[in-house]
């Protein structure tokens, strides 16, 4: 059954995707696609729903991380609803406009609000449609999905994002940092679908997905999918966030996933060891499986790199949308075809 879902097999397709993407960002012409608007007076507001908006802030942290200047996040709805709120409209904003499909309409919205205030932006898609057509500054992907849940678009578009940030910056070696990453994660998939499939026969009442930093968008975007593939319900949270009242609901019929940072480790596996205690299941996902990361997790998903933990982002990501998939599968449902779902949101 599991090798007959499109979805898994786009997950599990998603270096080979990488490696495609990666081939057209080293011969991208930066100039055509942000021109002025890498200079320090410009502020870089990405903006995108769903899948797109998480991909947002994790676009937007790294820019910020690689760049050093401060970059934002905004689903489109609220430049539509308070515009004043949220956009400033100074010369200097530079928008990027973020979708799968280009054809969502409050992301065509947003696009038709900047042209009425002659607000240039960036439209960053997959299947390009009508978005494409709004702006000379495209950046559009060889990453083609049928599935209606985004995996290897989400993965694709944000190592994009980071290629372009540090490029502008001039990081080298964060460039040949991400091209390592498709191959570290065709080894880690052959060692740990397995057990984050039979993990995930086990029914769990309510999953939570802890990340701090660059890592909490990856985690909100876990549990969005665990909600898309398996119609069950997950909650993220900032990891320290989650000993501060949430932590309610941990008993054993809970699993905690915790995506640890590097640096960060001391701190957020004392939160995942806490909930383990409490009673709930656990799976950390981290680059060093440290002795305190193993006794915390029942299940340790080590991508056991040498780079650093912002190249790794996308690494982190793919074992939630396998996650989800699985349990979709194992509740008898089929991740192919999410309930409530649709491919686009069209008003
Ligand atoms: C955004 C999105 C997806 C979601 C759903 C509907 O699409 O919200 O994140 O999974 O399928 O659309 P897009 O604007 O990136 O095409």
């Amino acid at each position: 059954m599991i090798a007959t879902i499109k979805t898994v097999q786009e997950i599990q397709r998603q270096p080979d995707t990488w490696r495609d993407c990666l081939h057209l960002l080293r011969n991208l012409d930066l100039n055509l696609l942000v021109g002025n608007y890498h200079q320090q007076n410009h502020q870089w507001v990405f903006v995108g729903c769903g899948t797109s908006y998480y991909l947002a802030q994790a676009a937007a942290a790294s820019f910020t991380l690689l760049t050093g200047r401060q970059a934002t996040a905004l689903p489109a709805s609220e430049i539509l609803l308070y515009p004043e709120l949220s956009l400033p409209l100074a010369d200097t904003v530079f928008p990027v406009l973020i979708s799968r499909s280009g054809h969502t309409s409050e992301i065509l919205a947003v696009a038709e609000f900047l042209e009425e205030k002659r607000i240039e932006f960036l439209a960053l898609t997959c299947d390009g449609n009508e978005l494409a057509t709004m702006t000379p500054r495209v950046l559009q992907l060889p990453a083609k999905e049928e599935s209606t849940v985004m995996t290897s678009s989400f993965t694709s578009m944000l190592l994009a994002i980071q290629f372009v940030a540090a490029k502008l910056a001039g990081q080298s070696e964060f460039l040949d940092a991400l091209e390592r990453v498709p191959a570290l994660v065709v080894k880690c998939l052959t060692k740990y679908q397995g057990p984050l499939e039979r993990l995930a026969q086990k029914p769990f009442e309510d999953v939570a997905v802890l990340g701090q930093g660059p890592l909490y968008p990856i985690a909100s975007e876990v549990a969005l999918k665990v909600m898309e593939s398996s119609s069950s319900y997950a909650q993220y949270f900032h990891t320290l966030e989650f000993r501060h009242g949430p932590k309610s609901i941990i008993d054993d019929r809970a699993l905690v996933i915790g995506l640890i940072g590097e640096d960060t480790e001391a701190q957020e596996v004392r939160v995942l060891r806490e909930m383990k205690e409490l009673g709930a299941s656990t799976i950390a996902i981290a680059n060093r499986a440290t002795d305190a990361v193993r006794e915390a997790a029942d299940l340790v998903i080590e991508l056991a790199s040498p780079l650093p933990t912002l190249s790794l982002l996308i690494a982190y990501v793919v074992w939630g949308q396998l996650f989800g998939s699985f349990v979709g599968l194992a509740k008898g449902l089929n991740p192919d075809e999410p309930l409530n779902l649709t491919r686009v949101v069209t008003f």
